[in-house]
């Protein structure tokens, strides 16, 4: 039985010494060297070449090595009979509120105002804000939406958040659905974007959600880049409907060099990383799922293929 590590833009060697360090016994191969393609069993994946899956016929679980499944959905040859899971990881959760936190607070303490002041020498004072009276808006109160969104909360940020289902989230007003949506952003004036991407919410980030924030509100997406529609985020910074939009996710990656994103004075962007997967804090979740596939006992953190996350 073995395990093929099937990745294309991450380095597999760390994910080898974190899952050996567990279980030395463990079979590791990485594509596309394994020994014989019969053999592999289980699949740990991150932006795999499309079709390729279909060359293992013994695959019996497929492992994203992030959160986020679009990328193996996205594959039109993809086996979708076999399980798919995906990673929950607290480490993940922490490290996406440490990025999103930053992106409130430069966005809350006008960094981005005073940026562009520097570049005037203009020493002019912004008027306070009351961290009470900002209204964060998070799409997506999954397990790292909801992470942020308690720990927002301790900061003193009046917190909403918008998903399919309702949630109960002390001291978070959940809002649910689509005809929830128009009255959830109405009062954000710092947008989260932290959903999965479906066909529900590919694009959802479009002129007409602008035009429903509070005028002048911030956008922060660490989602995915086909959530958002490029030119209508330019259409928006440039009518002043949006104040700034912090982007750590593109519809292509690496974002190309002629992208306009990289030099609009009112975006600010990085390069995917807002939350990086650990090896050594998820390998001990994905050794679990392999046993429990060896055994045919259910396995953690599955995704449900016809919801699509
Ligand atoms: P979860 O599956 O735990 O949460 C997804 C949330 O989105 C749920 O609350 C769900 O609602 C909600 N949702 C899904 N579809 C809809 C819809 N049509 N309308 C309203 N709400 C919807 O995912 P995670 O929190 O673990 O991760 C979220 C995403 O973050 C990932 O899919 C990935 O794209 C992105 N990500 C980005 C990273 C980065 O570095 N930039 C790192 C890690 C993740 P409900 O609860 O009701 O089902
Ligand atoms: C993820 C990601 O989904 O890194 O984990 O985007």
């Amino acid at each position: 039985m073995t395990i093929s590590i099937i990745c294309t833009n991450k380095d597999p060697l760390p994910w080898v010494t974190a899952l050996k360090e567990l279980d030395s016994s463990l079979d590791i191969q990485i594509w596309p060297n394994e020994g014989r393609k019969t053999d592999v069993e289980f699949a740990l994946c991150w932006n795999h070449p499309e079709g390729v899956l279909r060359e293992y016929p013994n695959l019996r679980c497929i492992c994203s090595m992030g959160a986020g499944i679009d990328h193996l959905f996205n594959d039109a040859f993809f086996p979708k009979e076999l399980p798919v899971i995906r990673i929950v990881d607290p480490l993940l959760a922490q490290s996406m509120f440490e990025y999103i936190c930053t992106a409130v607070m430069y966005y809350f303490r006008d960094l981005d105002i005073y940026k562009i002041q520097q570049y005037q020498s203009n020493w002019k004072q912004q008027p306070p804000k009351s961290i009470a009276h900002t209204t964060i808006g998070i799409m997506g109160l999954g397990n790292l939406g909801k992470f942020s969104a308690n720990k927002l909360l301790d900061f003193g940020f009046n917190v909403i958040g918008w998903s399919r289902t309702q949630k109960s989230i002390n001291g978070v007003k959940s809002y649910a659905g689509d005809e929830a949506l128009g009255e959830f952003l109405s009062q954000a004036s710092i947008l989260i974007c932290l959903l999965p991407l479906t066909n529900e919410t590919r694009g959802i980030l479009n002129l007409e959600t602008f035009n429903r924030l509070p005028l002048g509100a911030c956008l922060v997406n660490v989602g995915r880049g086909e959530h958002l529609i490029d030119e209508d985020l330019i259409t928006a910074l440039n009518k002043g409907l949006l104040r700034g939009a912090c982007l750590d996710v593109f519809r292509e990656e690496p974002l190309a060099a002629q992208h306009p994103f990289w030099r609009h004075n009112k975006i600010l962007l990085t390069p995917h990383c807002s939350s990086i997967t650990d090896p050594m804090s998820v390998a001990p979740q994905i050794v679990e799922n392999y046993r429990l596939m060896k055994s045919g006992q259910p396995l953690m953190n599955q995704v449900n293929p016809l919801r699509g996350y």
